[in-house]
């Protein structure tokens, strides 16, 4: 099985396809034009291959029939800038790391993927090891086979839990296993560039308390295509007041203490899948808290304690790791328990302080059961951590405070009797739609904020955009042609 790529599927005598289209390079042939190749041939085939592509689609919320027609050892442009290819420009001298990916029911050519580029994309001595936590899998691929597969290459380790334990628990699971001296966590659906993991241990061997993240491309989940950009188009994570994590681009504060863009940027937090720490600083911080479940809020709380405890978060633009994003989970999970929203009163109860009444208000002021957090408390007091007013105002001073509006309402037109008010759409379906006026019914609600989301008044300014109407964009919080629409406090 080894070295065999992905193995083409000589099912449904397709094989002829599998030698015309299995490419093992990075020129891979349009899935759309595939399909016309496929048309060409007898109707009962398309079918078939129809349904197959079909079933991968709803297992994985991507294209795995694409995905297993590449070889798992497939060759990827090299997204660097120049800055980061200088002789010496990182140290020789670096720590090795434990790559712990974790998995549930993962489709088999997309992990080896992940596996693989790891294996072959990184300097042999830099990598302890790599652990694969399996989250509770019942894919049959993913039992024996697996074993199996990677039986010859004794740094790949594999580690199942004995029940469901969701990502955060999964992760911990993985790190209780670690060797190296750095962990680096990586999704099970990705694929590592040339020249990947340099950059990130680099900036660990400085200094063990930088928290670092690679740039995360775009594996498009109907291609598999790879796209990138150069270091111009790098953002930085943030997040608004639903405790929600949300990209911006480098505000102007932290441009000017560069002189290459492709140098790393400190980033408020991080999107939490990919990201390289010092294993001894992640247990000073207390890894995760212990009381959250399942997925969500884990890389909000790592984020705030990494800056206010003392150490750095930053997004390392020479390192480039390409993510599929699934647009649905494929995952099923017990109903009935608001997850996420524990997990987020968790966190603002321990590192928010009088901050976390503007997310409070935006879950109607319900915490629910949140658990015991005073073993959080007792350990954010031993470690001397800074407040959060600290960390907004240092770290994140782009962030829009609702408390600190100059003023919040409804917007009236006084004319014409002064019976109009500005009033939006609010679902997810109608950003980006103009706002219009309609009669003021004094009753908050669109009128004054939209709830929920985080949304900002835009407006397009060119001249050729003059008497184009104002509509919604997700506030992007760096000014310029967008005001803030308030919740009334
Ligand atoms: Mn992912």
């Amino acid at each position: 099985m080894r070295g065999s790529g992905s193995g083409c599927r000589g099912v449904f005598g397709l094989s002829e396809i599998c030698l015309l289209r299995c490419s093992t390079t990075a020129n891979w042939t349009p899935f759309t034009e595939q399909m016309e190749f496929l048309k060409s041939k007898s109707s009962s085939r398309l079918a078939e291959v129809k349904k197959l592509v079909d079933a991968g689609w709803q297992k994985n919320a991507f294209n795995q029939y694409v995905s297993d027609m590449i070889s798992v050892h497939r060759s990827l442009p090299d997204p660097r800038d120049e800055w980061c290819k200088a002789p010496n420009r990182f140290l020789e001298d670096l720590p090795q790391t434990s790559v712990i990916i974790c998995f549930h029911n993962e489709a088999w050519s997309v992990l080896l993927r992940t596996v693989h580029s790891v294996l072959d994309r990184s300097p042999s001595h830099l990598i302890k090891e790599i652990i694969l936590v399996d989250d509770f899998s019942d894919m049959e691929h993913l039992k024996q086979q697996l074993v199996d597969y990677f039986s010859d290459e004794p740094r790949v380790k594999i580690v199942r839990a004995k029940k469901r334990e969701g990502l955060i628990r999964a992760r911990l699971l993985g790190a209780t296993h670690a060797t190296g001296e750095v962990l680096t966590y990586l999704d099970s659906h990705c694929e590592c560039t040339t020249g990947w993991i340099e950059p990130l241990l680099d900036r660990i061997a400085r200094d063990p308390t930088t928290v670092v993240c690679p740039v995360i491309d775009v594996i498009d989940d109907t291609t598999l295509e790879y796209h990138f950009h150069d270091s111009g188009g790098v953002n930085v994570g943030g997040f608004d007041w639903n405790l929600q994590f949300n990209w911006h681009a480098v505000p102007d504060h932290e441009k000017k203490r560069h002189k290459n863009p492709a140098e790393p940027v400190y980033s408020p937090t991080m999107a939490g899948g990919l990201f390289s720490i010092d294993k001894k600083f992640f247990e000073k911080l207390g890894t995760y808290d212990n009381g959250f479940d399942i997925w969500g809020g884990e890389n909000l709380e790592l984020s705030f304690k990494t800056w206010m405890c003392g150490g750095t978060l930053e997004i390392v633009p020479c390192s480039h790791v390409g993510h599929i994003f699934r647009k649905r989970s494929p995952y099923k999970w017990r109903s009935g328990v608001n997850v996420l929203r524990r997990n987020s009163v968790r966190l603002a109860e321990v590192w928010l302080d009088e901050y976390s009444k503007y997310y409070y208000q935006r879950i109607g002021n319900d915490k629910g059961d949140f658990g015991d957090i005073s073993s959080r408390k007792r350990l954010r007091d031993n470690l001397g951590c800074k407040s959060f007013k600290w960390y907004l105002d240092t770290i994140y001073p782009e962030l829009f405070i609702p408390g600190e509006a100059v003023a919040s309402g409804e917007i009236r037109n006084l004319g014409y009797g002064g019976k109009t008010c500005m009033d939006s759409p609010a679902r997810r379906s109608d950003l980006h739609k103009p706002v219009g006026l309609y009669p003021c019914h004094r009753q908050g609600g669109n009128q004054i904020s939209v709830h929920g989301r985080e949304l900002c008044l835009d407006s397009a300014c060119k001249p050729e955009d003059l008497h184009k109407p104002a509509g919604l964009w997700p506030c992007h919080g760096q000014g310029g042609n967008q005001v803030k629409i308030v919740a009334a406090t």
